[in-house]
């Protein structure tokens, strides 16, 4: 019953769903599939089999709380629900999942809305890695008519740079891709960063792509403004209670191949800014100081805080 959940899980792990927004995406509609396809016989079973698709879609990827709230919000809806029909409950699958999946794609619409806004002709933008937030923001720009260029970092070890880019030049956006190590070289011809966000920590800290918070340092030194482009979902809420934000290190072979024997090589993929670095949140609340997030969430999304 768990092989549909576990190739997505694999799937995740191995980045071909990659960034917050679609590992979240991909494991409700794993969970939706599992809903329907289920063979439990009473609600304690069911949730049995969603408790273990839980844990293995948690542990494809730590530093995705997107999908963890995600997830955990769909399952609350069935424990909570007094009906004990499998049919039943499977439908409280399918709408929570909806919903969910429809107030992502509202929130997707207004952030590009908001942050749209921020882009002047000809602008410089550059971006870190590939987040769809970010390149959907990008492209509502420019069906706005706004005419501006954009400056891609690889994004080593593996390249998400590379789609972002492919995605830009679809777009018909002048596109540049530079080596993450020449970001300084190029920060003073940059108008502003905008970079995605895998977690929001209840202090205003944002967990984003390897390198994330170097870019940052560089932007604040040159004085260029630098945007965090975030549903609130992705906000942690375990950070409120003392964890950390757990940073996934990935194999070493994204590094290096046949690397010489007894070498040390480490590879975390996300690192942590400072919310002293960020300009700004862009989110569907509109564009926030990082210090405030804790109570936009209670006003928005209170049960994430529950
Ligand atoms: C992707 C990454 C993205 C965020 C936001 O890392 O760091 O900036 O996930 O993406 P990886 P989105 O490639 O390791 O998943 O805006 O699409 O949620």
């Amino acid at each position: 019953m768990l092989k549909p959940i576990q190739a997505t899980a694999m799937r995740i792990k191995q980045l071909e769903v990659q960034g917050a927004r679609n590992v979240a995406v991909a494991a409700i509609k794993a969970i939706e599939t599992l809903a329907k396809e289920t063979k439990a016989k009473n609600k304690k079973e069911f949730l049995k089999e969603l408790s273990e698709a839980k844990e293995i879609l948690f542990s494809s990827r730590e530093t995705e709380p997107l999908m963890r709230n995600a997830v955990r919000l769909i399952i609350s809806q069935v424990e909570k629900n007094i009906h004990e029909k499998v049919e039943e409950l499977t439908e409280i699958v399918t709408s929570a999942s909806e919903q969910f999946l429809k107030n992502l794609e509202n929130s997707k619409r207004k952030i590009a809305e908001i942050g749209a806004r921020r882009i002047r002709n000809n602008s410089v933008v550059l971006t870190h890695c590939h987040s769809s937030t970010v390149t959907y923001l990008l492209r509502r720009a420019k069906l706005e008519g706004r005419s501006f260029e954009v400056i891609c970092t690889e994004s080593r070890p593996v390249f998400q740079g590379r789609i972002t880019a492919k995605e830009m030049l679809e777009l018909g956006v002048k596109t540049t891709l530079i080596v993450d190590s020449a970001t300084r070289f190029f920060m003073n011809q940059v108008d502003l960063v905008l970079v995605g966000a895998d977690a929001i920590t209840s202090e205003g800290n944002v967990v984003n792509k390897i390198g994330t918070s170097m870019i940052a340092l560089i932007a604040q030194e040159a004085r260029t403004p630098f945007y965090v482009v975030s549903e609130l979902l992705k906000f942690d809420p375990v950070t409120r209670y003392g964890d950390y934000e757990k940073i996934e290190e990935r194999r070493q072979n994204e590094i290096w191949k046949n690397p010489p024997k007894n070498l040390i090589i480490r590879n975390p993929a996300f690192d942590i800014t400072r919310r002293d670095f960020v300009h700004g949140i862009i989110c569907e609340e509109g564009i926030i100081s990082p210090h405030s997030i804790t109570q936009v969430m209670h006003r928005k999304y209170p049960w994430i805080l529950e």
